[in-house]
C-alpha cells in the first residue's frame, strides 16, 4: 500500500496542492467519500468525491461545514487534568506523560483486584476501524476489563433482522431508484440519510409511489405522496395488518412462500387474527390508511421498504422489525433487484476482519462479564452483585471514546449522576468539553479525521472507503488508536500487537479479497454482493431460507410500549402524551450541537405539539414549555403545527445539557428499560405531559 503521504504528492493537482481521500466517519448510513484539497498545510477545498456513486458529489450541511468543527476555539488541544467537583468541567492541563502515567497507575491498581472494575463506553462517533475499536479492543480484551454490550442504536432491529436473514443484509441503497414503490418506513432520510433520499427521488421522478409510516410529520413525510401517521411503536401491529390483507387478497407469492420462508403456515394464521380493523386500533390509523398500504404493497412491482432504526427504538422494536422484514417474501419482491428491503447492509463487509483486529485471543481463555451501554445510569449507581453488574464488582474506572453518554444515553439524572460519582475515575477521549467530559478526571485530546489514518465500511450502502490523513493534528490531539497505544506500554503490555501503528491496523482491517491498491487509489472500492441477493432464497440463514419460526424460534408478535395505555392505563391517564425524540436535521446525535452555525438554525431544544395538544393546554406556537414525567423535566421552545400527530409530542434531539436553558435535555424524561430482542434503549417508548413555562432568563419569549 502506498504511504499517504506519498500518495497525496503523487496525487498533485494544482501548484503545490495535493488530493486526498477521506471518509466522513459519523454516524450515518451514508458513509460519504470526501475529496480535500490540501494546499500550503490547509485544507483548501473539502468536498463530496462526485465519482463515489452514493455520495455523488455532496456532502450534507453539517459535514460540508467541517473546517469549522476542525478549527473551533473550544477544540481540547491538549491533556486536562480534573481540579474541580465532578461535573463541574474545571481543569487544568497537564503534559502526555503526566497524564498517561496517572492514568495507567490507577487502571493497574484497580486490575490488581479485579480488572471488571474498569470498562469502556464507546459507541460511533467515529465509525473508523483503526479510530474505533482496534487498538482498544486489543487493550480491553487484555487487561480483561468489562465488556460492553454496545446496544445504544441498532441491537433490536439488528437482532430481529438477523433472526429473519440470518445477517444484517439487504437491497443495495443504489437500486431503490429503479423501484416503484418505496415505503419509508420510521426512517427520516432527508435529516439522516441524504444520499438515500437522493435514489428515492430518482425512483419518484420515474413514477414511483413514496409512502412514509412516521408518527411524525417529518421533512421527508412532507415530501412523499402519503404519509401514514401511526402511533409509536405500534409498527408490528401495522405490519401484521398488512399481511391480513395480503392474505385476504391472494397478493402473495405462494410459490416463494412455499421455498424459501420457514414457518409461513404458523405466519399466516398469527396474521389472519389482525383483521385491519384490529390493527387501525392500535396503530391510530384509519382502515382505509391499511386497506390502500396493503393494496399498493401487494399490487405494485417491484416494491422496496427502507426501513430505519427510528421506528425500533420502542420495547417491541425486534418484533416489529422481524415481521416487516417478512413482508418482501409475502409478495415475493426480493425476486426483482428494486424489490425488498434495507435496514443495514453492515453484513455485506464479509472482508472486514473487525472482529480479528480486536485480538480476543488477548481475552487468553478469561470471560469478563458484559455492561450494557444502554442503562449506564443504573450500572454506574448499582452495589457489587447487582444485575446490571452481571453479579460482579462495581464500576470503579470508566474510560470514554467516541461516545457522550451523559448526553445521549436515557434517563440522563441517573447517567449523569453516575458519572458524579466521586470515588468513579473517569478518562475521556474527545474533541470538545461534551457534557461527559465535564465529568472526567482525566480528557484527552483526540484526532478528527483529517488528521488521523482510518478505513471505512458502510451499514447503508456497499462500498468501502479509505481515510488518508490531510493535516498533521492540531495541537497535542492524538489519535484514539495512539492513545491507547500510549497506555498499553504504561501498562506493561508488551505483545507485539501493541506496537502496530494506524498504518498497520488499517492494513490488517480487510482481508486479501479487498484490492487495497484501488483503495488507496479512488478512495473506495465495492463489495462483491449480489444484484438481487434474495432472488432465489440465498438468505444467510443455516437453511437459506428466511425465518418466521422454527424449533428454536417463536413467532415475531405485536408488542406494545412498556408506557402505554395498555401497558399502564394509570400512567398513561397522568401522562397522556407519548414523546419521541428523533434527531434535530442539522445535528448529529450530540455531534455539531457547539457548532455555532448548525446551533444557530436549531435554535434552541424544541418540542412540536399538534395544534389540538398545544390548546388543551393554553400552549401557543413559541411558548417556553415545560416537559416532564416521574423522571424529571426539560424546559423547550413549543413549535404548534403539523409535524406532531395528536397524542405525540416531538422532542427533537440531542442537545448537550449544558447548552439547554436548564441544563437538561430530553433524555431527562427517557428511561432505562430495554426492548424485546438486543437489549437496546427504548428511547421513543416514552410518556410525559406538558405545561406551559415561564421563558427562561435571557430567551426570547
Ligand atoms: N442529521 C442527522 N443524521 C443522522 C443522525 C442524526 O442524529 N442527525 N443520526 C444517525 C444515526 S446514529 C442513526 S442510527 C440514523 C438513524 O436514522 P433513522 O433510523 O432514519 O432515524 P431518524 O432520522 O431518527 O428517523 C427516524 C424516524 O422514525 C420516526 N419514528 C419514531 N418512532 C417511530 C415509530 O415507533 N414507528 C415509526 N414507524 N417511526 C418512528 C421518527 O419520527 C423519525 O422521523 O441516522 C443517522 N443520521
Ligand atoms: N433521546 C434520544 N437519544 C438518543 C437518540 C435519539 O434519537 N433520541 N439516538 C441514539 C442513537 S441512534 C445513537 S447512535 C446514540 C449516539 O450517541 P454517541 O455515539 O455518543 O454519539 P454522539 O452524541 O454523536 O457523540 C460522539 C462523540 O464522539 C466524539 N468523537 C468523534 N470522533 C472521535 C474520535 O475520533 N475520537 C474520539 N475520542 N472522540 C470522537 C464526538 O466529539 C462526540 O462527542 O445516541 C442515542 N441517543
Ligand atoms: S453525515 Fe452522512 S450525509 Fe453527512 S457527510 Fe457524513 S456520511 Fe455524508
Ligand atoms: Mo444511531
Amino acid at each position: 500500500m502506498t504511504a499517504p503521504a506519498d500518495l497525496a504528492s503523487s496525487r498533485d493537482t494544482l501548484a503545490g496542492a495535493a488530493l486526498v481521500h477521506a471518509a466522513c466517519p459519523h454516524d450515518c448510513p451514508d458513509t460519504c467519500a470526501i475529496r480535500v484539497t490540501v494546499q500550503g498545510g490547509r485544507v483548501v477545498k473539502l468536498q463530496g468525491d462526485p465519482d463515489h456513486p452514493p455520495t455523488h458529489g455532496a456532502l450534507c450541511t453539517k459535514v460540508s461545514r467541517y473546517m469549522e468543527r476542525i478549527e473551533h476555539p473550544d477544540r481540547v488541544l491538549t491533556p486536562l487534568k480534573r481540579i474541580g467537583p465532578k461535573g463541574r468541567g474545571e481543569f487544568a492541563p497537564v503534559g502526555w506523560d503526566e497524564a498517561l502515567d496517572d492514568i495507567a497507575a490507577r487502571l493497574r491498581a484497580i486490575a490488581a483486584c479485579d480488572a471488571q472494575a474498569i470498562a469502556p463506553y464507546s459507541y460511533a462517533g467515529t465509525m473508523g476501524f483503526v479510530q474505533g475499536e482496534a487498538m482498544a479492543g486489543r487493550f480491553w480484551n487484555r487487561l480483561g476489563a468489562s465488556r460492553l454490550h454496545r446496544s445504544i442504536c441498532a441491537e433490536a432491529g439488528a437482532t430481529g433482522l438477523e433472526l429473519t436473514y440470518g445477517a444484517t443484509v439487504g437491497m443495495h441503497l443504489e437500486h431503490f431508484a429503479e423501484s416503484r414503490l418505496i415505503l419509508i418506513w420510521g426512517s427520516n432520510p432527508i435529516t439522516s440519510s441524504v444520499h438515500f433520499w437522493t435514489f428515492a427521488q430518482e425512483a419518484k421522478r420515474r413514477g414511483a409511489k413514496l409512502i412514509a409510516i412516521d408518527p411524525r410529520r417529518s421533512e421527508t413525510a412532507e415530501k412523499c405522496h402519503q404519509h401514514l401517521a401511526l402511533r409509536p411503536g405500534s409498527d408490528g401491529a401495522l405490519a401484521l395488518g398488512l399481511m391480513h390483507e395480503l392474505i385476504v387478497h391472494d397478493w402473495l407469492d405462494p410459490d416463494y412462500l412455499e421455498r424459501w420462508v420457514e414457518g409461513w403456515p404458523q405466519l399466516r394464521e398469527r396474521a389472519l387474527q389482525w383483521p385491519p380493523q384490529r390493527a387501525a386500533a392500535v396503530c391510530g390509523l384509519t382502515v382505509d390508511e391499511i386497506q390502500g398500504l396493503a393494496r399498493d404493497y401487494g399490487r405494485t412491482a417491484p416494491a422496496a421498504i427502507r426501513l430505519n432504526y427510528g421506528m425500533q427504538r420502542v420495547r417491541g422494536g425486534g418484533n416489529a422489525v422481524r415481521l416487516i422484514a417478512l413482508l418482501p417474501c409475502l409478495v415475493g419482491a426480493w425476486r426483482h433487484r428494486a424489490g425488498g428491503l434495507l435496514l443495514s447492509a453492515s453484513g455485506w463487509n464479509k472482508p472486514l476482519r473487525n472482529a480479528q483486529l480486536q485480538r480476543p485471543d488477548l481475552l487468553a481463555g478469561r470471560r469478563p462479564r458484559s455492561v450494557n451501554m444502554a442503562n449506564i445510569g443504573d450500572t454506574l449507581l448499582a452495589e457489587a452483585g447487582a444485575p446490571e453488574l452481571g453479579g460482579g464488582p462495581r464500576i470503579e474506572a470508566l474510560v470514554v471514546y467516541n461516545s457522550n453518554p451523559v448526553a445521549i444515553a436515557p434517563d440522563s439524572a441517573r447517567v449523569a449522576a453516575g458519572f458524579a460519582r466521586e470515588d468513579l475515575f473517569t478518562v475521556v477521549l474527545e474533541h470538545f468539553r461534551t457534557d461527559t467530559a465535564d465529568h472526567a478526571d482525566y480528557v484527552l485530546p483526540a484526532t478528527m479525521q483529517l488528521e488521523h489514518r482510518d478505513v471505512h465500511a458502510s451499514y447503508g450502502h456497499t462500498w468501502l472507503l479509505t481515510n488518508q490523513p490531510a493535516l498533521p493534528p492540531r495541537g497535542l490531539a492524538r489519535s484514539n488508536a495512539q492513545i491507547f497505544r500510549d497506555l498499553a506500554a504504561r501498562m506493561g503490555f508488551d505483545e507485539p500487537c501493541f506496537r502496530d501503528d494506524d498504518e498497520t491496523l488499517a492494513r490488517q482491517a480487510f482481508t486479501d479479497a479487498v484490492d487495497a491498491g484501488a483503495l488507496e487509489r479512488d478512495g473506495w472500492v465495492k463489495l462483491a454482493v449480489p444484484e438481487a441477493p434474495f432472488a432465489s432464497g440465498g438468505f444467510s440463514t443455516a437453511s437459506g431460507r428466511a425465518r418466521a419460526c422454527g424449533p428454536d424460534l417463536p413467532l415475531p408478535d405485536f408488542v406494545p410500549n412498556h408506557e402505554c395505555a395498555e401497558a399502564d392505563p394509570a400512567l398513561a391517564a397522568r401522562l397522556p402524551l407519548a414523546m419521541i425524540s428523533p434527531p434535530a436535521r442539522h445535528f448529529l446525535n450530540s455531534t455539531f450541537v457547539n457548532i455555532a452555525s448548525l446551533q444557530a438554525t436549531e435554535r434552541e431544544p424544541a418540542l412540536e405539539l399538534h395544534p389540538e395538544d398545544a390548546a388543551a393546554r393554553g400552549i401557543a406556537d413559541g411558548d417556553w414549555v415545560r416537559v416532564f414525567n416521574d423522571r424529571g423535566d426539560h424546559l423547550c421552545l413549543a413549535r404548534v403545527g403539523h409535524r406532531a400527530r395528536p397524542g405525540v409530542v416531538n422532542g427533537l434531539g440531542v442537545w448537550w445539557r449544558k447548552l439547554g436553558r436548564d441544563g437538561h435535555n430530553v433524555n431527562q424524561l427517557t428511561h432505562q428499560k430495554l426492548t424485546d430482542l438486543g437489549e437496546a434503549p427504548c428511547f421513543y417508548d416514552c410518556l410525559v405531559e406538558v405545561q406551559r413555562a415561564q421563558a427562561p432568563a435571557g430567551a426570547a419569549a
